[in-house]
């Protein structure tokens, strides 16, 4: 299932896909970072839906997901997912962090969109350390797509070279059968 998944350097906002992944916080309300970018490209529709669900569901609880529509972005939908923030990584940051992406993709299954674009989820203002989410999150998206078989093709957005770097090592160890 390795060949689904891959990592480029780039702006998500600019990639088209089915759905976009925002890193968002519980409030849906944007913020900046990626979830910034997400509502500056996307358009005031983006925001409304937003409020739309917070209405119905109230907030989003780390490592929880919501979908709305993409506005104006080069996909069909955006997953709107909380991952928590680092706090040394005793208070199961570990685990609401692959939470984030597991609901994700379930939510990508469920409305089945193909193709599904996630940023470092945590790796920014909520201080998680680069190259543990990495590799949380490509341990956590191979077992989901070995399971499932969808979505067919996962990509990770990454803004700096760096954290491209950790992702394709986390790559090349899979497809060499080292444990993540
Ligand atoms: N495309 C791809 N990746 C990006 C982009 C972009 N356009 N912009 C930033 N990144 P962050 P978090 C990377 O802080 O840590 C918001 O205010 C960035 O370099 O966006 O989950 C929310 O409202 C980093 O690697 O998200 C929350 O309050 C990664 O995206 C809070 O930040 C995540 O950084 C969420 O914090």
């Amino acid at each position: 299932m390795l060949q689904r998944m891959c990592a480029c350097l780039g702006d998500i906002t600019q990639i088209p896909v089915d759905v976009i992944v925002n890193a968002a916080n519980p409030s849906l309300m944007g913020g900046g970072g990626v979830d910034g970018a997400i509502h500056q490209a996307a358009g005031p529709t983006l925001l409304a839906e937003c409020k739309l669900v917070r209405q119905q569901q109230g907030e989003c609880p780390p490592g929880h997901a919501v979908i709305t529509g993409a506005g104006n972005l080069p996909a069909k939908a955006v997953i709107h997912t909380v991952g928590p923030v680092w706090h040394g990584g005793e208070q199961h940051e570990a685990d609401l962090l692959a939470e984030a992406y597991h609901h994700s993709l379930e939510l990508a299954t469920a409305n089945d969109y193909h193709s599904i674009s996630f940023p470092a989820i945590s790796t920014g203002v909520y201080g998680y350390p680069s190259a543990e989410a990495a590799r949380i999150a490509v341990a956590t998206v191979n077992r989901y797509v070995t399971r499932r078989g969808h979505p067919e093709r996962v990509l990770f957005v990454c803004f700096d070279a760096s954290t491209l770097a950790l992702y394709q090592q986390c790559l090349a160890d899979l497809a060499a059968h080292k444990s993540l």
